[in-house]
């Protein structure tokens, strides 16, 4: 036992006749012995139904939502303790260990990380403080098939989310944490999504048996004993039970109680499925909490753009997984020499409050970066590539005989005795040296674009949302939507080709609503409704608009150059949200006019422009008859007002379209 730790508490009984708010809360840096664990365990061979009915009942008393009180309790702990106790009761780890965020804490992880065997450290010199992580090669991408919606109906996950009762998930589940840290320790990971002393944060705590999910927790959240303060005696977090399991996927789940504001997650040590705090607090059960209590979680970057005289405005984008939002978030303008500068709050996720001055403000919940390493170099993020050279951990890239992390796409040629993410040597006949979803993980304030306003308690005023996705054809580079209404249905019908963020087929179309598909918390046709409704009462809400920065002409290149050059685009935004230049009308939007876009600088053909500034009726009529499939599959749930947007955007093709569409 680590002799930096303590015994957590001496265990005295206590009845329940003492509140729970007048015992101290406990201490970061401490930990207690397994023989604290008292109750025993169900008797796991034993499979008749009186066995299964009482250790269904135990398991559901053992771990559920942190408010819920368990009623056998003899001895009276925190809130936070209590979920603990019953998480280590379950799960049988050798040791529980509560981190408190401090330095020297880092550095035991970090030994425990590399000590496991699947973790390395790379060039001192060159990359000092940084890691190499190779994961299981079946873990590494989000699971979506495996990931869960735990409701009381099938009908409140909806058809977009696989489903599971919840007293059914914890049976099954539960059997699977039965034990699953026995010989392991228990990390206990108290920690804050957004800035600490933000009203629009949140508390969750992990407890997790993998170091490097610990590492990784570290830089993405604000996480020890400055969660802890704030949690204290109460039971205001989001627990969150995480095990790597046997990374059989076979026994892998990622499920989500949102009525508990309950997390569990069994069987795979990636990012995605395992740092509890990123996608399954901060997107799944937000977005629930975010509905119950009038605000927004969403995946969007948060950016603002400042303009000559240094006003600077910001805006939110949703586009689905490695469709870029990173290097939007961060980018280097090509306008910088006209003052037009990007500075970067946040590059996933956002949760947003309607503030006092009327506008959502928004917060990063984030404190670090899970970006995807293949495709970043110089040319596509010089931010991101200076913010990687310290206290980085990588994960599943390849590395050089010089210890240096390498992957497709960071800007020089692999080089001889380079070896790939799976610990070989590599050679070309082994495919892609790197992972296709080989990730990073810095601290946000590494990078030099980082915001002023990063870690604002108040958060930023949103003036312009913007969906987006990978389209070869299709979708304009930009329109506006006419209204809210018109926007809803923008960010509803959005779709997208698929990437490698999520195993599965890469390049399908597939329909991701505002980049939520795999990541709301309940029926998607009710966050439609919520977005609708949340447009009634923002008094002045954002504009919304949706960009492509992947569409291909006929010879199958890009016709737009992207990454720096995106500001222009941004510019153009910024100036609609201050009524500022002009638009012409489409069928599906206002795109910019002639020469409304800033353009000096840029080799492209007023060709080219026309042509992705343009709407083909044929190609909007199959898109119309796609997403029509898709609201088909929420029936009488869909908001009426997304099946009148459909039908008016396809009367307006059918009627005006060849003479509204600019074409060529
Ligand atoms: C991510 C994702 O990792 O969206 O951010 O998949
Ligand atoms: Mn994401």
């Amino acid at each position: 036992m680590n002799t930096s730790h303590r015994i957590l508490r001496t265990r005295r009984p206590v009845t329940y006749t003492v509140s729970v708010d007048c015992i101290p809360p406990c201490q970061p840096g401490l930990d207690f012995p397994p023989h604290a664990v008292r109750l025993a365990s169900p008797q796991t061979g034993s499979c008749g139904s009186q066995a299964v009915t009482r250790y269904r009942q135990r398991l559901s008393r053992a771990i559920c939502g942190a408010r819920r009180p368990s009623r056998r309790r003899s001895i009276v702990g925190t809130p936070l303790e209590n979920w603990v106790d019953d998480a280590a009761r379950l799960t049988k780890p050798d040791r529980v260990v509560y981190c408190d965020g401090s330095s020297e804490e880092d550095e035991r992880i970090i030994a425990e990380m590399l000590r496991e065997g699947d973790s390395e450290t790379l060039n001192e010199k060159t990359y000092p403080n940084c890691y190499l992580h190779r994961s299981s090669p079946n873990d590494v991408a989000r699971t979506e098939h495996l990931t869960f919606i735990c409701a009381p109906e099938k009908d409140d996950a909806g058809p977009t989310n696989n489903w599971m009762d919840p007293g059914a998930a914890k049976y099954k589940i539960g059997a699977l944490f039965d034990g699953a840290m026995r010989g392991r320790t228990m990390y206990v990971v108290p920690y804050i999504m957004g800035p600490v002393n933000s009203p629009i944060s949140k508390a969750g705590v992990e407890v997790t048996d993998s170091p490097y999910v610990v590492a990784n927790m570290r830089i993405m959240a604000r996480m020890g004993k400055v969660a802890l303060d704030r949690i204290g005696s109460s039971s205001d977090f989001v627990p969150g039970l995480h095990s790597i399991g046997d990374l059989d996927p076979m026994r892998r789940y990622i499920a989500h109680f949102p009525q508990e504001k309950l997390i569990w997650s069994v069987g795979s040590g990636y990012g995605g499925n395992a740092l509890l705090g990123k996608k399954c607090f901060a997107l799944r059960i937000a977005s629930y909490m975010a509905r119950e209590q009038g605000w927004m979680a969403e995946h969007m970057l948060i950016l603002g753009l400042e303009s000559p005289g240094g006003k600077v405005t910001y805006m939110g984008a949703a586009f689905p997984s490695a469709c870029g939002k990173t290097n939007l978030a961060m980018m280097v303008s090509a306008l910088q020499d006209q003052g037009y500068r990007v500075w970067t709050v946040g590059d996933d996720i956002a949760w947003m409050k309607i503030a006092d001055d009327g506008y959502l403000h928004a917060i990063n919940p984030e404190a670090g970066f899970f970006g995807v390493a293949p495709g970043t170099g110089m040319l596509t993020n010089p931010n991101v590539m200076s913010a990687l050279h310290k206290n980085t951990i990588f994960t599943n890239v390849a590395m050089t005989p010089d210890r240096e992390p390498w992957w497709e796409g960071i800007g020089s040629p692999p080089p001889a005795g380079l070896i790939n993410w799976k610990n070989e040597k590599w050679d070309t006949s082994k495919g892609p040296a790197a992972h296709a979803n080989a990730r990073y993980t810095v601290p946000a304030r590494r990078s030099p674009s980082i915001s002023p306003k990063w870690e604002a308690p108040e958060g930023v005023p949103i003036s312009a949302f913007i969906f987006g996705g990978r389209r070869a054809r299709v979708a304009p580079l930009v329109y506006e939507s006419f209204d809210w209404q018109h926007g809803v249905f923008v960010g509803a019908s959005m779709a997208s080709e698929t990437t490698a963020a999520a195993t599965g087929n890469v390049g399908i179309v597939r329909r991701d609503p505002m980049a939520m598909l795999p990541f709301c918390g309940y029926n998607m046709a009710d966050y439609f409704r919520y977005w609708l409704e949340m447009g009634k009462r923002i008094p002045h809400p954002p504009k919304i608009f949706h960009v492509n920065w992947f569409r291909r002409g006929a010879d199958g290149k890009f016709l737009w150059p992207g990454y720096g050059e995106n500001v222009r685009v941004l510019k153009w935004i910024l100036e609609r949200v201050e009524g500022a230049c002009a638009a012409e009308e489409t069928p599906v939007g206002l795109v910019p006019a002639r020469n409304a876009l800033t353009l000096d600088g840029l080799q492209i053909s007023p060709g080219t422009m026309e042509e992705l500034l343009s709407v083909n009726p044929e190609d909007w009529e199959d898109d119309l008859a796609d997403s029509k499939l898709f609201f088909d599959k929420f029936g009488s749930r869909l908001p009426r007002e997304l099946r009148e947007e459909h039908e008016k955007l396809s009367r307006r093709l059918s009627t005006k379209g060849a003479s509204l569409a600019r074409s060529g």
